[in-house]
């Protein structure tokens, strides 16, 4: 596993020593995927909602080039309010480190930090995937491959329905990424329950998912992760005539524009965002958390298991 040179928040440091259970978050949805106010606003309800939970949170982020594992209400505040806020994937985090930026982590860099600080579970909006045209960007997350390498469980409403939804699974396959659904057999769709694809597995019960993670442990196969894929509910959904106008708006847009690469996240996001009047924002708040929710059931389970099966 990667070393990093990690600063633990009080809480998160004296969670670790206890063996209490914690959920690691994630900073670039705070700083490049929900719109000023709201973001801060809302980096602050997804820790409560682990705290409610039972669970310590742990935001994950860089401050001045320290990679901080439970960032404090300031820091929160500073990378969701600052305009210079890098967004970091894990091959970024050594150079900004070395620069002493301010930066949010991808899914891909929580996970690798998170793993690192022995966090197992993790609670994020949607994952970053293939994206569409991916044949002639070669545009695919790091994401991907990142959780291909890194034993650690993540809570998610599936991958961004921005992507190639079909072509991420097939990735998601190929790399040996576990995928289950929170009790579902389709893949949800980010802003809308159902993203178009059949699941192999599901589970019912945040006991289920530490049964997964441990029979995982027991079986040898700890090293990638396990996508725990938590649809939101029908009547909480995007509407999805509305959903589907408002992608193929963006991406003419995003075409048209000429965006690539990294930005192109944060542009579709805003754009769904402004192109909704707020009903995608609100549903996205309320995917993570739930997602953080879930999350935070997962980390008692887990921390739980060996008394409840007597070992
Ligand atoms: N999910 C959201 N909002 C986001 C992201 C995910 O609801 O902003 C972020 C995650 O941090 C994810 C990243 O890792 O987008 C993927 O970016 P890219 O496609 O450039 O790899
Ligand atoms: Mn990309």
């Amino acid at each position: 596993m990667t070393d990093f040179q990690i600063r633990y928040g009080t809480e998160v440091a004296a969670a670790r020593q206890a063996g209490r259970p914690v959920v690691a978050l994630e900073s670039t949805i705070i700083s490049h995927g929900l719109p000023r106010p709201d973001n801060l606003r809302v980096a602050r309800e997804i820790e409560q909602a682990v705290r409610a939970g039972g669970a310590v949170p742990a935001t994950i982020g860089m401050v001045g080039g320290e990679l901080v594992v439970g960032l404090d209400d300031p820091q929160i505040v500073r990378l969701a309010g600052a305009d210079d806020v890098a967004k970091l994937s894990v091959r970024d985090l050594a150079v900004a480190a070395a620069n002493r930026v301010d930066g949010a982590t991808t899914v891909a860099a929580t996970s690798a930090v998170a793993a690192a600080a022995g966090i197992g579970v993790f609670a994020t909006g949607g994952l970053g995937g293939v994206h569409r045209e991916a044949a002639q960007t070669f545009d695919e997350s790091a994401d991907l491959t990142t959780l291909a390498g890194t034993p650690i469980a993540v809570v998610c409403a599936g991958v961004k329905s921005i992507l190639d939804v079909g072509a991420t699974l097939e990735r998601l396959e190929t790399l040996g990424v576990t995928v289950v659904g929170y009790r579902s057999r389709r893949f949800p769709g980010f802003f809308v329950t159902d993203g178009g694809f059949d699941l192999d597995w599901s589970v019912d019960s945040p006991e289920r998912v530490a049964d997964l993670l441990a029979a995982r442990a027991a079986h040898g196969v700890p090293r990638g992760a396990v996508l725990v894929a938590n649809p939101v509910p029908a009547d909480e959904q995007l509407d999805p005539a509305l959903h589907d106008r408002v992608l193929t708006e963006g991406l003419t847009m995003l075409d048209r524009a000429g965006i690539t690469g990294k930005a192109v996240t944060p542009f579709l996001l805003a754009h769904f965002h402004s192109a909704t009047a707020g009903a995608s924002l609100a549903v996205n708040v309320r995917i993570i958390l739930r997602n953080a929710a879930l999350a935070a059931a997962i980390a008692v389970a887990t921390v739980n298991r060996p008394a409840r099966t007597g070992g």
